[in-house]
């Protein structure tokens, strides 16, 4: 393993802070100043005309860099085209573009990193470029480890289950934290089917007449239906190997795999993903929307049935858990598109729509991924929603985030408890729910402005200077935890991922000492650092959602 951070030209450190890969012409757009003396700040086009001369905003603190800074708020320009900022007393330019089209390729990337991820398939130079590489995982011979053992099914049974995507930087695959990322996928897809259906990512299904963001979530689906047990309707939690591989490529890890567990968050989070699915995939295959309903039936029969089964980690497994001992929000979520799905209201039941309030959803905390479906789906729904209900929850929330923006020295609605593992995600599922309330309200612009401000914070507006997103930005991670990009051929890492970001937490995955222990400062680009630096599908679907809803929803 190599942990040395990499000093590439990519690597200059920008004082100013902004969004390195672009903004949409009437988004709102900020920078982020080191509090000199300067007073204004200067912004020149590309052939050097001073567009805007403007006063910087009072220097305030942010907590969790302990920075004290000054923000420059240039959404007044307007024009496509390329852009310098300065200010008297800080070294360094910014640049930044202004485009109609300022997140088209950000997206299709975030996308394509799920092809980069899939199992059991050659990628082939046509598509994947410099990353080509053998299939890895045919997961043809999968043993059905004692821990899902049944009686029609007993231990070392052989099972089929090819397909998938790599859950993160390890070769494993689990269903609940497939069952977020692909639904992410699909409620994007749900909300903006037209912009989705004029994409083209370069996959081997390019061309057919399915869009390609829908032929990239079959290739998990498939493998997701793989794991239900056709006798019983339970879903096995995960199909792994015993222990992490090293850091080899896919087709060098030949170690045997196994079908671990059943849950109830794997049956519920399969039966949610399914049913949603079904109504999804429906005008391009009646056959297998059927299949997909009857499979997301059946593992909710079993959920109903088995409906306290947790996870327990076998003393011989060593992968990834993904353990959860509180299902009622995946009961909530299943209930929520089973019902949409089958318009039969008796379903809604389990959706208990009078307790709780919407939060920012993570793989362990699902509720609100079925108010997202509701959402997407308000005008059809019986009477059994109570849809004022519904979008006060959603408001709430919102203007929770949004009054966060407020009060933030960087504009960005995050404060110090933000900076968990995974902080890059918390931010963009904060973005996500911000933009489902924006859809329900389009006047409250102050939704889709912090939700901007999120998706900047991760593209470079931000006390690292990071774009977070590998391949897009000025200064992005050239060596996230992330088996293919660090045991590939090719300098730096795969394009299209989401690094983990900062986090406050005790460390000690790196001999390396971390640049920073103030929590948003707490980043490492090295391949060791699988606590910042990683790579994740559940990480990445909210890159996908957040940057299709700002390029559609912002002129
Ligand atoms: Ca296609
Ligand atoms: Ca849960
Ligand atoms: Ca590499």
């Amino acid at each position: 393993m190599t942990s040395s951070v990499s000093s590439s030209a990519a690597n200059v450190t920008t004082l100013i802070k902004l969004n390195q890969v672009g903004y949409k012409p009437n988004s709102e757009k900020l920078a982020v100043i080191p509090a000199v003396a300067a007073t204004t700040f200067t912004v020149k086009d590309a052939y050097n005309t001073v567009v805007l001369t403007a006063n910087l905003s009072s220097a305030k603190t942010w907590t969790p860099s302990a920075e004290s800074v000054k923000l420059a708020d240039f959404s007044s320009i307007t024009a496509e085209g390329d852009y310098t900022l300065t200010v008297d007393g800080v070294q360094n330019t910014a640049s930044f573009k202004i485009s109609a089209n300022a997140y088209d390729a950000l997206n299709a990337g975030a996308i394509k990193a799920y092809y980069y991820n899939r199992a059991s398939i050659d990628l082939l130079e046509e598509y994947a470029g410099v990353y080509k590489r053998a299939a890895g995982h045919a997961d043809t011979t999968v043993y059905v480890h004692e821990s899902a053992a049944t009686s029609l099914r007993p231990a070392n049974t052989i099972i089929s289950a090819p397909k998938g995507w790599y859950d993160a930087g390890d070769y494993n695959l689990y269903i609940v934290n497939s069952g977020i990322s692909t639904y992410t996928l699909l409620a994007a897809y749900e909300k903006y089917p037209t912009y989705f259906q004029g994409q083209n990512l370069h996959i081997p299904e390019s061309g057919n007449a399915i869009p390609d963001v829908l032929d990239e979530a079959l290739w998990n689906l498939e493998w997701m239906l793989s794991m239900q047990d056709p006798n019983d309707g339970g879903v096995y939690h995960k199909l792994t190997s015993k222990n992490f591989s090293g850091f080899v490529m896919p087709s060098a890890d030949t170690s045997a795999r196994y079908v671990v567990g059943k849950t109830t968050a794997a049956a519920l989070d399969f039966a949610a993903v399914m049913a949603a699915a079904s109504r999804i995939y429906k005008p391009y295959d009646a056959t297998l929307s059927t299949k997909m309903l009857d499979a997301a039936k059946a593992a909710w029969v079993w959920a109903k049935t088995n409906p306290t089964v947790y996870y327990s980690q076998p003393s011989d497994i060593k992968t990834g858990e993904y353990g959860d001992g509180n299902v009622a929000d995946e009961f909530a979520w299943a209930a929520a598109e089973l019902y949409i799905t089958t318009e039969e209201d008796a379903y809604f039941a389990d959706f208990n729509q009078s307790v709780g309030s919407a939060d920012v959803p993570g793989w362990p905390n699902v509720k609100s991924l079925g108010l997202i479906s509701l959402a997407h789906n308000i005008d059809s729904l019986s009477y059994v929603v109570d849809k004022d209900l519904l979008k006060s929850r959603l408001n709430t929330l919102a203007t929770n985030i949004s009054s966060q923006k407020t009060t933030s020295a960087y504009g960005v609605p995050l404060t110090s408890g933000d900076f968990y593992w995974g902080s890059n995600s918390g931010a963009l599922n904060k973005a996500l729910m911000l933009t489902v309330a924006y859809e329900l309200d389009n006047t409250k612009t102050n939704y889709l402005k912090t939700a901007q401000s999120l998706l900047d914070y991760v593209l470079g507006r931000n006390p690292t200077d990071y774009s977070f997103v590998t391949g897009f930005g000025v200064k992005y991670p050239q060596n996230v935890h992330h088996r293919p990009s660090g045991s590939d051929t090719v300098a730096g890492s795969i394009p299209g991922f989401l690094a983990g970001g900062a986090n406050g937490e005790n460390k000690t995955d790196c001999t390396t000492p971390y640049p920073s222990t103030l929590s948003a400062k707490s980043y490492l680009d090295a391949q060791c650092s699988y606590m910042t630096n990683e790579i994740a599908i559940n990480w990445n679907a909210p890159l996908v959602y957040v940057s299709a809803a700002l390029q559609n929803l912002t002129e």
